[in-house]
Order: C-alpha cells, then sequence, then structure tokens
C-alpha cells in the first residue's frame, strides 16, 4: 500500500516534524500494543491501595497467569486503570474464562483480531444467558391510570402486562419466544419518556457493563443495525441536575421519612425507592424518576432553598 510522506508539523514546532507514514505504523503499533495502563501495574496498585483488595490480587493473578502462558508478552497487556484490556474491555480473570479465538488462527487476541474480539464478546453474552432470535426490550405503552410504582418491580410475562394494558408502542403483537419470557418494566426518563418492558437478553447485555442506560444505548443501536424504526415516544428533554439538586432531594426525603441512604448525590435503588413513595403518599405519579420538578417540590414541602 502506497502511503503519503509529506512532512506533519505538529503544534507550534515545539515537537520533531513526523511523516504520515511513520503515524500511520505508530498508530497501528499502538492499536496492538500500547493502548492504555500496564495491566500487571494497575491491577498491582489496586490490589495494594484500593478498596477492593481481593478482587485486584484475583486479577493481578489472571494477568501474571496469561503472561505465564507465554502467548503474550507483559508488553501486550494494556489495558484501563482497572485493568480491562484491548477491544472488548475484558478484565484479565474475564479473559481467562471467556475469550476465544475467532479467527482460528489458534491464538487468543482481543487486542489485535477483531475476529476474536467479536467472539469474546459473544461468548460472554451467550454465557450469560443470552438468548438468540429474543428481543431485549421493547418499547410500551401504559393505560391511562397505571400503577407506576410496578417500575423496576415484577418480571412477568408479556401477557401478565398485557392483562395490565401494556402494549407494544409500534402495535405488533409479541414472537412465540418473546411471549414465553419475563419483563421487567422500566422508565428510563421517568413517566415523561418511554417506557421498555425488559427481557432477559437485556440483563445479559448488563453483564457486560452494569448500567442500565449502557444496555439501552447497546439495545437500541442494535435494532438499529436490524433496520427497526426508534423510539415511539420521543426521549423527553430535560434539565441536568446538580450534585446539589440530587442531595437536596435526599435531604428532603430522610427529612420527610422516606429512607433515601446516605445523601451523596448517586440516585441508586434506595433513592428511587424514597422517592417513589414519596410520590406515592403524594397522589403523584409513582414513577420513582428524579426530575427537577420533584425536587422543587421537595424544596418546598421541607424548607430547603436551592444553592445560589
Ligand atoms: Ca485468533
Amino acid at each position: 500500500m502506497r502511503r503519503a510522506s509529506v512532512t506533519l508539523h505538529v503544534g507550534a514546532g515545539t515537537f520533531q516534524p513526523v511523516r504520515v507514514d511513520d503515524i500511520s505504523q505508530h498508530r497501528m503499533h499502538a492499536e496492538r500494543y500500547a493502548i492504555g495502563d500496564d495491566v500487571v501495574e494497575a491491577v498491582a496498585n489496586l490490589a495494594a491501595s484500593g478498596r477492593r483488595r481481593d478482587w485486584a490480587e484475583g486479577e493481578l493473578i489472571a494477568a501474571l497467569k496469561i503472561i505465564g502462558s507465554g502467548e503474550f508478552p507483559r508488553s501486550q497487556l494494556r489495558g484501563s486503570w482497572a485493568g480491562a484490556m484491548g477491544q472488548t474491555q475484558f478484565i484479565p480473570t474475564t479473559f481467562l474464562t471467556t475469550a476465544v479465538d475467532g479467527d482460528g488462527d489458534g491464538k487468543v487476541d482481543i487486542w489485535g483480531s477483531s475476529a476474536d474480539a467479536m467472539a469474546s464478546a459473544a461468548n460472554l453474552l451467550a454465557k450469560a444467558g443470552w438468548k438468540m432470535g429474543a428481543s431485549w426490550a421493547r418499547e410500551v405503552v401504559l393505560p391511562s391510570g397505571f400503577d407506576y410504582s410496578l417500575t423496576d418491580g415484577p418480571r412477568e410475562t408479556p401477557d401478565w402486562w398485557a392483562q395490565l394494558g401494556v402494549v407494544r408502542a409500534d402495535g405488533q403483537g409479541w414472537s412465540i419466544q418473546d411471549q414465553a419470557l419475563k419483563a421487567q418494566l422500566a422508565l428510563p426518563a421517568g413517566a415523561s419518556g418511554p417506557a421498555f418492558l425488559l427481557l432477559p437478553n437485556h440483563f445479559a447485555i448488563r453483564r457486560y457493563n452494569n448500567s442500565a442506560a449502557y444496555a439501552l444505548g447497546v439495545g437500541m443501536l442494535a435494532d438499529g443495525f436490524m433496520g427497526q424504526s426508534g423510539l415511539v415516544r420521543p426521549w423527553p428533554v430535560e434539565t441536568p441536575l446538580s450534585l446539589a439538586d440530587r442531595i437536596d432531594a435526599q435531604k428532603a426525603l430522610a427529612a420527610l421519612g422516606f429512607s433515601p441512604g446516605n445523601p451523596d448525590g448517586i440516585v441508586g435503588t434506595n433513592t428511587r425507592s424514597a422517592l417513589k413513595a414519596w410520590q406515592k403518599a403524594r397522589g403523584l405519579v409513582a414513577d420513582g424518576y428524579l426530575s427537577l420538578d420533584m425536587i422543587n417540590r421537595l424544596r418546598a414541602e421541607t424548607g430547603l432553598t436551592p444553592a445560589a
């Protein structure tokens, strides 16, 4: 392949000029071998100083086993500060249990081989219980008067939900395969945003990264690749919450006798449950979703004033 060899001047001339073919070769080298931190050092540091010492020691031993296998030198084991390596961002223990050879060259290379990375990611999902051919979630619409406290609650079949008036937003029926699965209702942007019935494949994605937002993003992107249209109900435009907003909400819920846990500004399960209970007690839509409107109501009820 012919490469251009023009000279690039970087910045204000304080760096040595480099040629494009040098950059290209450097980048290829970097992509294969040198992106990120030395994983042995990263997990050793966490083992020595971190809160999750046992976890980090296990990862350190796994990293040493990978090097000990002779397949990869230590210089290949580059990753994040927490030891997530290569295209799949597998930590060393996951590499040992789950990474596989996708291109058939006999070597498991999640850094340099996209086929190996894809096969390894697929293997992780398969081990997490991925059901081939099933949906990950479906957008649904809720009837008026719906009991929003069922959000993040029971896992039941689409038929069970249909008896409560919960139907697919696109008006289609459920596939035979999906009908047999149990689904949980989620309102990731509250009652004014789209509603989803989350099927087991959603929770398989969360075994890769346990974040509802991450799994929703992955699922919707996958649906887009399959030619499915986007959301029926658009994502609401919202004012982002500040840390002070979130802490005020937690302080107010605590003062009112609902138990949101420590007022740390992190809206987790405890905060959402407390909010849901307070909403229910006040006759509001009990979706457990913290919006600026809810925060201002909580402030008004407790006399908290927003920080200037
Ligand atoms: Ca391979």
